[in-house]
């Protein structure tokens, strides 16, 4: 079986897998997700994301119907059912089925869904040429308007975004805050390097706080490298020797131009280049093991 498909405690195949149409993720966009990776055979800081997960769900009041460790055993058992070593695992947590309008005390228990399936990558020649971006007309909202920490099932700002690269025949499209300070991607963190040390937007501009984007900060530091998470411009952009994305999917992915404007020497440069290798020697490495991890826990 090529994929696996968790649905409220059962696991069944990609076909069988449904949810209610009255389900409020489905009606509202009423709920949370992760998006993690599976590295051959090993599951890349799921704490971490399960944590993501359960802060997302803490900020929009839904109770979680499963403890952290049971999901984090929900989530091995459906890696484990679908036989993939290298994978892609989406828990979804909706406000669950309820009757219609919006109130979320319609919904009597949230529903969960752990979908393990195939990644669709970026191409190797995007890590090799370097990825072009656009800046989107579409802002991030205000903080305080839907705020960027949250990782919800409401993705039509970034999908807009997405539109409009698509548009442009872009790889990505960049988002500024509402302030037109530089925010993020669609689906990626943007960071940039400038008189040699690393800037990624901080996390007041509204912005999700990627979890690539740590253990790349982590890194940088352990390399030497100054990080710094700040406010600025896409003046400070346009004029960075090195531009890259980080993200669960693009892992540590080069931008060599940005609004027709090419960014340092217009390719991939050797920070960007240092620190994809250094993220996928740690994805490598680290990470919960799936099989046999009964044994592993005693
Ligand atoms: N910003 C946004 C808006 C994201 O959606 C990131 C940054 C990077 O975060 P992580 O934690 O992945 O480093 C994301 C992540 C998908 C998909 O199915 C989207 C993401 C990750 C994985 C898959 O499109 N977005």
């Amino acid at each position: 079986m090529s994929g696996a498909v968790y649905v409220n405690g059962r696991i069944c195949t990609k076909e069988e897998a449904t949810v209610s149409v009255y389900d409020h993720g489905f009606l509202y966009g009423d709920g949370v997700f992760e998006g993690i990776r599976v590295y051959d055979g090993r599951i890349f800081n799921l704490e971490e994301h399960l944590a993501r997960l359960y802060e997302s769900a803490r900020h929009i009041l839904l109770e979680v119907p499963l403890t952290p460790e049971a999901f984090k055993d929900a989530i091995i058992e459906t890696v484990r059912a679908s036989g993939l070593r290298d994978a892609y695992i989406r828990p979804v947590v909706s406000r669950g089925p309820g009757d219609l309008g919006l109130d979320p005390r319609k919904c009597q228990t949230a529903t969960v869904v752990v979908i393990v399936d195939a990644i669709r990558l970026y191409p190797q020649e995007a890590y090799e040429k370097g990825l072009r971006m656009i800046t989107a007309t579409v802002r991030r909202p205000a903080p305080d308007a839907l705020n960027g920490r949250i990782k919800s099932l409401n993705y039509l700002n970034n999908i807009l975004a997405r539109i409009e690269a698509n548009q442009a025949g872009a790889d990505e499209a960049l988002m500024l805050s509402p302030e037109g300070y530089v925010c993020e991607c669609s689906a990626d963190n943007v960071f940039v390097v400038t008189g040699g040390a690393l800037w990624t937007p901080a996390t007041h501009l509204g912005l999700l706080r990627g979890i690539t984007r740590d253990a790349v900060l982590s890194l940088a530091r352990e390399h030497g490298l100054a990080a710094e998470e700040r406010v600025f411009t896409l003046h400070d952009l346009y004029t960075a020797s090195e531009c890259f994305l980080t993200g669960t999917g693009a892992e540590v992915a080069p931008v060599v131009e940005v609004d027709g404007r090419r960014i340092g020497d217009g390719r991939p440069g050797p920070i960007t280049h240092r620190l994809n290798a250094a993220f996928r020697d740690l994805a490598r490495q680290v990470g919960t093991p799936v099989f046999a991890v009964k044994d592993a826990r005693g």
